[in-house]
C-alpha cells in the first residue's frame, strides 16, 4: 500500500512574541524584547502550508496552545481570578510570567517523535510528545500537545499515543527535531536515526560546556523502546558538543534527512565516520547519499544564521526531491552560492523553494521547525481528522480566522493585559470548531 510523508505544521498562536527565553538559541536571545506581529506570523505559516499543499503534498495543521498558561501560574502559587493571577504574576515574577506566555508550540518539530507503522512491532504509527524539559516555557506544552495529536490521529486501529517521558533533564526529549528517518519507499521499514546531545547517566562522556544539550541518549533510547522499533533499524549518533556551544541547539539546525539522503554539515556529529558506517549498515543498500557541507564553503555561523539545514527535504508527488528553505538562505552569500551548486550537481536534490517565515526565524524557528513529519499509508490518510488537512477551504477559513482575531503587534507589556487571555480563549474556541478538535484545551474542560 503506497504511503506518503505528510507535514503537520504548527499554527502560530495569538501570543507570538519575542521574550528571549531560549538560552543556547542565538536568534531567540538576540531578538529578545523586539515587537512581534502575531497576525503576520500566523499568515506566513499558513502561506507555507498552502504552497506545499498546492505542490501536491499532504499538508496538515496542528493547533496552538492556550496562553498565558494560568494553570502553571496557579501551580506556582499565584491565586485569585484569572485576571488577578495574570496581574500578580506579571508584576511579582515577570520572567516566570513571560515563560507562561510563549507561542512556542508553533515549532511542531518539537511536538513529538513519530515512528511510521512500517517500523513499529504492532503495525501502528506511534507518537510520543516531547517533554521539552530543558526550557520551562516549553516544558508546559506536552499535555495539550498529546490532546491535539489524539484529536487528529484518533483512530486506535492505526495510531498509538504514549505519554511524554519523565519530566527530568535525564530524559530531556525534544522530539522530531533530533530524529530523522531513512527509507527507500515510505511504506517500507526504514532506518530511524536518533541524534542526542549528551549521555545523562555518564558524566565522563563528551558534552557541551557552554550551552545545554537538550536531548539525552537515554531519552532517545526510551522513545525507540516505546515505539517497538527493531534495534537493527535504529542508529544513534551524538551531536558534536562544539557546535551545540556555537548555537546548534537541535540537530535539525545542522542536519536534515529524507529517504536515501542525509544532508549535513561537516561538523554536525561527534564521530562522522561512525555515523556513516552505522547508517550504511542499517540501510543495507548502496544508493544512500551523504551530502556533507564543508566548513570552508559554509561556516557553522552561516549555517546557524541562514538555517541552511533547518530546511525541509521533501519528495514531490513526481518524486523530485526538493528543499524548502527560508529566505535567509538566499540572503546569505555563501549559502546561496552553495545551494546553486548543489542543485546543479548530480544528486537527488533538484530544486530549492524559498519562503518568508521571518516572524518565526527571529525566534530560531525555520521551515523545518514548523513541521512534524508523519508517514501515512492510504488507510491512515483516510483516518486523519479531515478538518486538519490543508486545502483551499481550510486555508480560507483559517486566514479569515487569523485576520479576525490576531493582533498586529505585541510587546511584553501587552502580554500582561488580562484581556489577551479572554481574546485568546475565544480565538481557540472558534478554532476547535473549525478543526473539529473537541475539548483539547484546559479552559474547555472545566
Ligand atoms: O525551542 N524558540 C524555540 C525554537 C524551536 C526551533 N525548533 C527546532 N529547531 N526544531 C526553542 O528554542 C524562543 C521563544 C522566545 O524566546 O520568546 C523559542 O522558544
Amino acid at each position: 500500500m503506497s504511503a506518503i510523508e505528510a507535514n503537520f505544521d504548527g499554527l502560530v498562536g495569538p501570543t507570538h512574541n519575542y521574550a528571549g527565553l531560549s538560552y543556547g538559541n542565538v536568534a531567540s536571545k538576540s531578538n529578545a524584547k523586539a515587537l512581534s506581529n502575531p497576525k503576520q506570523a500566523a499568515l506566513q505559516g499558513l502561506e507555507k502550508m498552502k504552497a506545499l499543499s498546492d505542490m501536491g503534498m499532504f499538508q496538515g495543521v496542528l493547533a496552538p496552545q492556550e496562553r498565558p498558561d494560568v494553570y502553571s501560574l496557579r501551580r506556582l502559587g499565584f491565586s485569585g481570578t484569572d485576571a488577578e493571577v495574570i496581574t500578580k504574576a506579571s508584576k511579582q515574577a515577570p520572567e516566570i510570567f513571560l515563560n507562561c506566555c510563549s507561542a512556542s508550540s508553533m515549532w511542531t518539530a518539537n511536538a513529538a517523535t513519530v515512528s511510521p507503522s512500517a517500523d513499529c512491532a504492532d503495525g501502528k504509527t506511534h507518537f510520543t510528545p516531547a517533554n521539552l524539559t530543558n526550557k520551562f516555557h516549553r516544558s508546559i506544552e506536552p499535555q495539550v500537545t498529546g490532546n491535539i495529536l489524539k484529536a487528529i490521529f484518533s483512530d486506535t486501529d492505526h495510531f498509538a499515543h504514549h505519554e511524554h517521558l519523565p519530566e527530568n533533564d535525564h530524559f530531556g526529549d525534544e522530539g522530531a527535531a533530533n530524529h530523522t528517518r531513512f527509507c527507500r519507499h515510505y511504506d517500507e521499514t526504514g532506518v530511524e536515526f536518533f541524534v542526542f546531545g549528551k549521555y545523562a547517566f555518564d558524566g565522563s562522556k563528551p558534552a557541551p560546556t557552554k550551552f545545554p544539550a537538550r536531548q539525552t541518549y537515554e531519552a532517545s533510547a526510551a522513545v525507540a523502546r516505546l515505539h517497538g522499533l527493531n534495534e537493527s533499524n535504529v542508529v544513534y549518533a551524538q551531536q558534536n558538543p562544539d557546535v551545540i556551544d556555537q548555537g546548534v541547539f537541535h540537530n535539525d539546525v545542522i542536519a536534515v534527512g529524507n529517504k536515501n539522503v542525509l544532508f549535513y554539515h561537516q561538523q554536525a556529529f561527534l564521530n562522522t565516520q561512525q555515523v556513516k558506517t552505522d547508517i550504511n549498515h542499517a540501510y543495507a543498500d548502496n544508493d544512500f547519499h551523504f551530502i556533507e557541507v564543508p566548513t570552508e564553503l559554509v561556516s557553522v555561523n552561516d549555517a546557524v544564521k541562514s538555517y541552511l539545514f533547518n530546511t525541509q527535504l521533501i519528495n514531490l508527488p513526481n518524486s523530485d526531491m526538493v528543499i524548502i528553505a527560508p529566505l535567509e538562505c538566499q540572503e546569505n552569500k555563501a549559502v546561496d552560492t552553495y545551494l546553486k551548486q548543489l542543485v546543479a550537481n548530480d544528486n537527488p536534490i533538484k530544486h530549492v523553494h524559498f519562503f518568508d517565515v521571518k516572524q518565526s526565524m527571529q525566534n530560531g524557528g525555520g521551515p523545518a521547525c514548523l513541521r512534524l513529519r508523519v508517514v501515512l499509508n492510504e488507510m491512515q490518510q483516510r483516518a486523519v481528522n479531515p478538518n486538519a488537512v490543508m486545502n483551499d477551504v481550510l486555508y480560507t477559513k483559517l486566514t479569515t480566522w487569523v485576520n479576525k482575531h490576531y493582533r498586529d503587534q505585541l510587546s511584553a507589556t501587552d502580554l500582561a493585559d488580562p484581556q489577551l487571555l479572554i481574546e485568546s480563549r475565544a480565538t481557540l474556541d472558534e478554532l476547535t470548531q473549525i478543526m473539529d478538535l473537541g475539548s483539547v484545551y484546559p479552559f474547555q474542560q472545566i
